[in-house]
């Protein structure tokens, strides 16, 4: 069984532009629904985050030393498209510009082109992702990417956490917000699913020799009991959060148990034989999925009402809210497991369970593009001692490496996050990164820089392709 990693394994780390750029408005930047949302809680501020648009070179140089072989980033589509559909240089110059110095540095971009940030101008002029009016917009702009950093990206990441965004639309992406109709959840995958369909394909015809695929938030499902009510609704879980969409890009098929919901509900949101057809031959060359915890149903009967969770924005424990989707599942919290300060619960056997089953249902290569603790870090001198982080990371490697001997061929893995990023629901108060951001001074411009105990560890696993 294997000693170390496979020697083109992939070791990195990821971010996406709302969350570390900065700079939102510059150099003909448009405002995306993120940038909208700037204000709308004490947490959302897209407008410096970490500064990275005019820190790059030095944050790259710390990727450098921590020895990444691979980073993940997303690309701006309101730097590329400030209005959707004209293209703006400058933006396509930034990215040029990061692309060579990661190039430079031996780093391998892998790039996900969409990430929670469509323009603000699309939503308003025709509700965004609600409308398949957005396909040929996210076409354009895919096409764009591709035909300009194609010949330095060979990994693509088409939508990051379609599932997600679909399923809890108050949790992230906001652009939902307001929207709870089953039909308008749907439509939503649906557009989403062809225009990654589209996107795919098209990576094929212009760049042979890349790879790209679609991008799920993942979990280990447990039935709270072993009563079978209970297992179906595992199963059922998995169907309705991740098997939905991936059915339709890997099989070219819609998923029966969710069809069938659809339809007993009335729910009238259908694929046209000409649209199913385009789901064929899709043919992604990975799944990618980005995995915090795992979860756990319970039945739930039909008279009961659907809940959304709400999000536990205090980062004190036991403030869990569960999801509930009447006739198929109720989320449930795990007794058996720990949790972090905002009540993700910690799973790293759970981790390996998600590798088995995508494996198995799939049969592709995996790739890992998010996985990490989000905590409270302190900067003590110039020092961050984040050793629940360091714990976090390695069960979840061990794991990894036990999926892999367990047969799972998995290509590349990405701790979220390369450095602290504005977290999607908690700001800057919650941390990911193995590089501290300080952003203590008031008008945050020093944004210093400083490397935790987990760079050191990471660095170290890097070295040695082993754990
Ligand atoms: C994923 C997103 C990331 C990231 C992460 C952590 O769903 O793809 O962008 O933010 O979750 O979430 P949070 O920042 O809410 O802790």
């Amino acid at each position: 069984y294997l000693n170390k990693f496979p020697d083109d394994f992939l070791w990195g780390a990821a971010t996406a532009a709302f969350q570390v750029e900065g700079a939102y408005d510059v150099d003909g930047k448009g405002i995306s629904i993120q940038d909208a949302k700037n204000g709308s809680n004490k947490f959302h501020d897209t407008s410096v985050t970490a500064d990275h648009y005019h820190r790059y070179q030095e944050d790259i140089k710390l990727m450098k030393e921590l020895g990444l072989k691979s980073y993940r980033l997303s690309i701006a589509w309101t730097r590329i498209y400030p209005d959707g559909k004209t293209k703006n240089q400058k933006g396509i110059d930034f990215y040029n510009r990061i692309l060579d110095e990661l190039i430079k540095n031996d780093i391998k971009p892998l790039v996900t082109i969409y990430h929670f940030d469509h323009p603000q101008c699309l939503q308003d002029a025709y509700g965004g992702w609600y409308s398949r009016e957005i396909i040929d917009d996210f076409v354009r702009f895919a096409r764009t990417c591709f035909e300009e950093f194609g010949d330095r990206v060979h990994y693509w990441l088409t939508i990051c956490e379609q599932n997600n965004v679909v399923l809890y639309p108050k949790l992230i992406g906001g652009f939902l917000d307001g929207v709870d109709s089953e039909k308008w959840r749907f439509e939503v995958h649906h557009v989403m699913t062809i225009a990654n369909a589209r996107v795919i394909k098209l990576c094929h015809k212009l760049l042979p020799d890349s790879k790209i695929g679609p991008c799920v938030g993942y979990s280990a499902i447990y039935p709270k009991t072993c009563k079978p009510e209970d297992m179906l609704a595992a199963l059922n879980q998995e169907d309705f959060r991740f098997n939905y969409p991936l059915d339709l890009l890997c099989f070219g098929r819609q998923n029966k148990l969710v069809k069938r919901y659809l339809e007993e509900r009335g729910i009238d949101v259908v694929l046209s034989d000409e649209e199913l057809l385009e789901m064929q031959g899709v043919n992604p060359d990975f799944i990618a999925f980005n995995y915090y915890q795992s979860a756990v149903a319970e039945f739930c009967p039909l008279q009961e009402e659907e809940k959304q969770p709400e999000f536990n924005l205090e980062g004190k424990k036991g403030n869990m809210s569960f999801s509930q989707f009447p006739g198929l599942y109720q989320e449930a919290s795990n007794p058996y497991l720990e949790r972090s300060d905002w009540d993700w619960e910690i799973d790293p056997i759970g981790f390996r369970i998600a590798f088995r089953k995508l494996y198995d249902r799939y049969q592709l290569p995996l790739m890992v593009t998010e996985n990490g603790l989000g905590a409270y870090d302190t900067l003590e001198g110039n020092e961050v001692h984040d050793q629940y982080r360091i714990d976090y990371l390695e069960k979840h490697i061990l794991q990894m490496k036990e999926a892999i001997n367990d047969g799972v061929e998995i290509i590349a893995y990405y701790p979220w996050s390369f450095m602290d990023v504005l977290s999607t629901s908690n700001g800057y108060s919650k941390r990911y990164g193995f590089v501290y951001v300080d952003r203590s001074d008031e008008d945050i411009k020093e944004l210093k820089r400083y490397k935790k105990d987990s760079f050191y560890w990471y660095q170290k696993i890097i070295t040695a392709n082993n754990i």
